[in-house]
C-alpha cells in the first residue's frame, strides 16, 4: 500500500552521468552542519563547460558515518537526481562516487538559508522595539511575498513528481545570490508513488511545529501535510522568523490542534493576507 524510496539502489549508468572529478573539486569552510553530514562551500573546475572554477555546496557525510547515515545520503543523491531541474529547488549539479567517500555537488545559496535571512531582516528593521503608531506590515515587502510565491512553485514541482518533502521549513529554503527561494535538504523527502501517502516508520527528530495534525498523530504524510507545513513557513515570514506556536511545548501540539487551536493572525501580517 505505501512505498519509499528506502529500497531504491543506484543505477550505475544514470549515476555515471552525474560522476564529477575529485581531483577538479577545492573544498572550502563548513557552512553548515546537517543531520548526519556537512555542507562545505567549494569550488568545481570544468562544471558545465565553464571556464572558471564555479563556487559550488558540497554534501558529504561526518567521519565515522554509520552505515544508515551513509545510506541516507545515498538516497538523497537519488532524491536530487529523480526531482531534477527546478528553478525554486536546489539543483545537483554533480557527485563524486569513488574513493569510498560520496561527495553531493549542488548549487550554492549565497544568502544561506531562509530562517536567517528573516532574522536578519528583523534586526535590522529593529523590529522588536516597533510601537503601534508605527505599523509595520511585513507582508507587503516585496521580498517576502516574492519568496511565499517561489516557495509555493519549488513545492508544486515536487508535487509533480509525486515527492512529499515532510520538512518544509524556513530553516530549509534557501536563497541564491539573486535573491531567489529554493526548496533543500531532501534528507526526509520521499516519494510517495500511487497512493500519495508515505508512513514513517521509525522515530528519529520531528519538527512537530511544522507538523500537521495527522502526522502528529500517525505519522502520515502526504502532499497536503506538505501544505500545511507551507501555511507554517508563511507565518516564519510573517514573524521575521519567530518559532511557531510559541510557549506550547511540542508535546502539547497536537492536544492543541486537536482542540481546534490555530495561531492568530501575526501582528504585523496584513488583514488581506
Ligand atoms: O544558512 P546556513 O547556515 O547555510 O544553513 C544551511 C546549512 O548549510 C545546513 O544545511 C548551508 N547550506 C546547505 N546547503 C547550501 C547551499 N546549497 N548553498 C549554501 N549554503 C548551504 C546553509
Amino acid at each position: 500500500r505505501h512505498h519509499s524510496v528506502d529500497n531504491l539502489y543506484f543505477d550505475k549508468k544514470q549515476y555515471l552521468q552525474w560522476e564529477f572529478p575529485k581531483k577538479n573539486l577545492k573544498i572550502g569552510r563548513i557552512l553548515g552542519q546537517g543531520a548526519f553530514g556537512q555542507v562545505h562551500e567549494a569550488w568545481a573546475e570544468g562544471l558545465d563547460s565553464v571556464v572558471k572554477p564555479e563556487k559550488v555546496a558540497v554534501k558529504t557525510l561526518r567521519e565515522r558515518a554509520t552505515a544508515e547515515e551513509k545510506e541516507a545520503l545515498k538516497v538523497e543523491l537519488d532524491q536530487m537526481i529523480y526531482v531534477g531541474n527546478h528553478p525554486n529547488v536546489i539543483n545537483l549539479l554533480g557527485a563524486c562516487t569513488y574513493g569510498g567517500q560520496l561527495l553531493i555537488i549542488m548549487e550554492y545559496a549565497a544568502h544561506g538559508n531562509l530562517l536567517n535571512y528573516l532574522k536578519n531582516k528583523s534586526l535590522q528593521l529593529d523590529f522588536a522595539y516597533r510601537d503601534a503608531t508605527n505599523p509595520l506590515i511585513v507582508t507587503e515587502d516585496k521580498d517576502i511575498l516574492s519568496f511565499a510565491w517561489q516557495i509555493a512553485k519549488g513545492m508544486s514541482h515536487l508535487e509533480s513528481l509525486k515527492c512529499i518533502h515532510r520538512d518544509l521549513a524556513a530553516r530549509n529554503i534557501l536563497i541564491s545570490e539573486t535573491m531567489v527561494a529554493k526548496v533543500s535538504d531532501f534528507g526526509l523527502a520521499r516519494e510517495a508513488y500511487e497512493s500519495g501517502y508515505y508512513f514513517k516508520e521509525s522515530k528519529g527528530r520531528l519538527p512537530f511545529r511544522w507538523m500537521s495534525p495527522e502526522s502528529l498523530l500517525s505519522g502520515q504524510y502526504t502532499t497536503k501535510s506538505d501544505v500545511w507545513s507551507y501555511g507554517v513557513v508563511l507565518w516564519e515570514m510573517a514573524t521575521l522568523g519567530g518559532t511557531p506556536y510559541p510557549g506550547i511545548p511540542p508535546e502539547q501540539m497536537y492536544e492543541m490542534l486537536r482542540s481546534g487551536y490555530r495561531m492568530p493572525r501575526p501582528e504585523h501580517c496584513g488583514q488581506e493576507m
